[in-house]
């Protein structure tokens, strides 16, 4: 008896997840199967390793076609049952079609919203659907303000652009590296476990938790949350003190440094001290490191979900111009290397004057009482994002998903808590059944994503279902029906001149600078002076002060806590929630507390307690922690609410808080208290 070889080849692309690493992966097949996930030991940031998150799930429950929406669905029960019948494509998109042209002939087609987010980065799935939307002529659910928004807001306002920051391979040349509320040991662990860990000079860490990435920092400063302004004009004072001001620099390139330069005359470093509760001596420490340069600053995206955080941003982005840490090699700030920095206009994808008229926006904020309101909402579409996981006002969005009048189209791989609630629901196609490319926001680099097999079932890419949505509603617009194959060589031929599909494809990856960008190397600044506006008109007229302004953010009422929901280290959003193993890991839906906060309330390590917030109440279990330090509450985001017995997760306590800039989420701002498991 012979035995056959099997027939094992293994396939490179790309993990398109909302992340930081971008990890290049191997994937086998056998006879046909997909049968393993691995890191690309050929990957020039990543080197083989991929998180244990995306290993656990992509050789879990993405390798298992049974828990995949394998047709369209119609709805068979109550929204939100779950009952659905098994339609064809053609039935399914003639009933959507047919609803929203009654619609816009009836309500307008503004009234049909549509939310969406970065459930897969890759970018003709993340952005070219857009089309549809803008020709229809759809409300957009901004998508910025359920993660990033304040942030670009205020750098933006402030530099120009809030998309190209400094370039990860010009590291070597940093003397120090400051983290300010970012998490990179879970919201990017394969960029904490080598670039971060290579890095050759200091480390300091700005987070109120001690994170895995602040515990190995060589400086970690534990700040109450939401005092980063007097942080920073702590480290300014300091600096002005020893004459450490970069005078010339500020002269030069920045515009309202007055009103700053008056807030740190007021603010003594022994006061910055006791408002954020970082020692006066690692306050001098990390004031002197920064100005002694070269210095790297890697702003997070947590930082700014909170009351003032286009305030905090803009405050945290004052320290490069006031040291002269900025157009050098080595120096600079990163927010996200965004599609500007690779010189792609997103435009290009997403082609908003296909729109009939103004384009319609609504901030996330107000994504539930929106879709409540039954005349500034008929149809609603869910797709590349689970809202009723992630956004805001969980209590009174599902209800307003529970309307009659709403007309409600999900898409998306897996059967989550908002597709439940569908009218309709569409199968998107997974990363690994069609090709496309994938920038990534932290390492300046283009990516293939590439087809390794058959979609499961009838799925299809978000881009061919708006397609063919398109042609369903007779529209004739060719912008709509560009394929993939078009776009693919437009973007690369933009991006990456000389590079075609099938080198990419070969490689995996590529930078897109031959050699590394300095940051701002012109020191030029693409706002209406030229220079860094510290008192830009989008501050005024966000009612913000001429200089950011202190506040004591961080302390909350005896009795109440400030709850933290950062991202999971084994969940990515909410995608990998419904996963056998992640949820093993995750165990009961928990809330951290520290010992001495514990000790007060009398609850042991495991205790069931109700935190409440603004007449919500979600029961979880206390794991004691030195983590957090006290007055200060973690409950992780992106549990599925539906697979818990509560049938919640924290954005349940969540009414939508705002930041002070772009009508962006302040999630992280919530103040709560705590109560015994039922208690009244
Ligand atoms: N409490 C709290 N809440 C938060 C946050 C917080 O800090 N605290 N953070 C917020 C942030 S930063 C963000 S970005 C949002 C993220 O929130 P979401 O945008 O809701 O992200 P996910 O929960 O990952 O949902 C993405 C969905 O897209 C699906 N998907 C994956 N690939 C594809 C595809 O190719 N096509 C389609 N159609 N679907 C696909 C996944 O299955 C998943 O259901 O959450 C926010 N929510
Ligand atoms: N494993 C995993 N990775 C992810 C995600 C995920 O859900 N899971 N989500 C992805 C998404 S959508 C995003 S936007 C990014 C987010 O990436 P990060 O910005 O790294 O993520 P967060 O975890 O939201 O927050 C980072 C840190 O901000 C800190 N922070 C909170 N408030 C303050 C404050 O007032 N001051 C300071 N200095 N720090 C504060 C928190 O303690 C937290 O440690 O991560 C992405 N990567
Ligand atoms: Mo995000």
């Amino acid at each position: 008896m012979t035995t056959r070889r099997p027939d094992a080849s293994e396939i490179r692309t790309t993990c398109p997840r909302d992340c930081y690493d971008r990890c290049g992966l191997l994937v086998r097949v056998r006879n046909g199967v997909v049968d393993r996930v691995a890191g690309d030991p050929a990957h020039p940031h990543t080197r083989g390793t991929i998180c244990g998150k995306c290993a656990t799930a992509y050789n879990g429950l993405w390798l298992d076609d049974t828990q995949r929406i394998q047709t369209p669905l119609r709805r068979a029960g109550v929204k939100g049952s779950g009952a659905f019948t098994p339609i064809g494509w053609d039935a399914a998109l003639e009933e959507i079609a047919a609803r929203f042209t009654e619609v816009s002939a009836s309500h307008g087609a503004h009234t049909i919203l549509h939310a969406h987010y970065q459930g897969t980065y890759a970018v003709i799935a993340c952005q070219f659907p857009n089309r549809f939307f803008h020709r229809l002529g759809a409300t957009e659910v901004d998508p910025g303000t359920i993660c990033d928004k304040a942030g670009h807001v205020a750098l933006t306002a402030m530099y120009g652009t809030s998309f190209v920051g400094f370039d990860p391979r010009t590291a070597q040349a940093a003397g120090a590296l400051f983290v300010w509320g970012a998490n990179p040991s879970h919201s990017g662990p394969v960029t904490d476990r080598y670039w971060l860990d290579e890095f050759k000079g200091v480390t300091v860490v700005v987070d109120p938790l001690k994170t895995d990435t602040a515990r190995r920092a060589d400086l970690h400063l534990q700040l109450r949350p939401g005092t980063d302004v007097a942080l920073v004009y702590g480290m300014l004072a300091v600096m002005l003190r020893e004459h450490l001001l970069d005078t010339a620099f500020l002269a030069r390139h920045v515009r309202g440094w007055a009103a700053v330069a008056a807030e740190i005359a007021a603010l003594t470093p022994a006061r910055a001290a006791s408002i954020t509760g970082v020692p006066l001596a690692l306050i001098e420490q990390a004031a002197r490191l920064y100005a002694g340069g070269p210095c790297l600053l890697w702003m997070g995206i947590g930082l700014q979900r909170q009351r003032h955080g286009g305030d905090v941003v803009r405050a945290v982005a004052l320290l490069p111009p006031a040291t002269g840490n900025l157009g050098r090699v080595g120096t600079g700030f990163l927010y996200m290397n965004g599609y500007e920095s690779v010189d792609l206009p997103v435009e290009w994808l997403t082609m908003p004057a296909l729109a009939p008229g103004p384009l319609h926006t609504i901030s996330h904020m107000d994504l539930a009482a929106t879709l409540a309101d039954p005349r500034r909402a008929h149809a609603f579409v869910n797709w590349n994002t689970n809202v009723l996981a992630s956004a805001a006002d969980q209590g009174r969005l599902r209800a307003a998903l529970q309307r009659d009048g709403l007309f409600t189209v999900v898409i998306d791989p897996f059967l989550t808590d908002t597709a439940r609630h569908a009218d309709i629901v569409l199968p998107a196609a997974g990363f690994l059944e069609f090709d496309d490319l994938v920038f990534s926001y932290f390492q300046r680099t283009v990516s293939a994503q590439v087809k390794v097999r058959e979609p499961v079932g009838d799925a299809l890419p978000n881009q061919e279902i708006c397609r063919r949505l398109a042609r369903c509603m007779g529209m004739t617009d060719a912008a709509l029906f560009e394929s993939d194959e078009q776009l693919i060589a437009r973007v690369l031929g933009r991006v990456a001149p000389g590079l075609d599909f099938d080198a990419l494809k070969a490689a995996g990856t590529a930078f897109v600078h031959a050699t590394p960008r300095v940051q701002f190397a012109d020191l030029r600044f693409a706002t209406p002076s030229g220079l860094i506006e510290i008192d830009a008109d989008a501050f005024t007229a966000a009612g913000l002060a001429a200089a950011p302004r202190v506040t004591d953010a961080g302390a909350a009422a005896p009795g109440s806590f400030r709850l933290l929901s950062p991202s999971h280290a084994w969940l990515m959003n909410s995608t990998y929630g419904n996963d056998p193993a992640i949820r093993r890991r995750l165990g009961p839906a928990s809330l951290l507390m520290n010992a001495a906060d514990a000790e007060a309330l009398g609850v042991q390590d495991g205790a069931e307690v109700d935190v409440r917030h603004h007449g919500a109440s979600l029961p979880l279990q206390v794991s004691v922690t030195d983590a957090t330090p006290p007055g200060v509450l973690v409950c992780y985001k992106s549990r599925w609410p539906g697979l818990d017995p509560s049938g919640h997760n924290v954005n349940v306590l969540n009414p939508g808080l705002r930041a002070d800039l772009g009508d962006s989420t302040a999630v992280n701002s919530l103040v709560v208290t705590l109560a015994p498991r039922g208690a009244r």
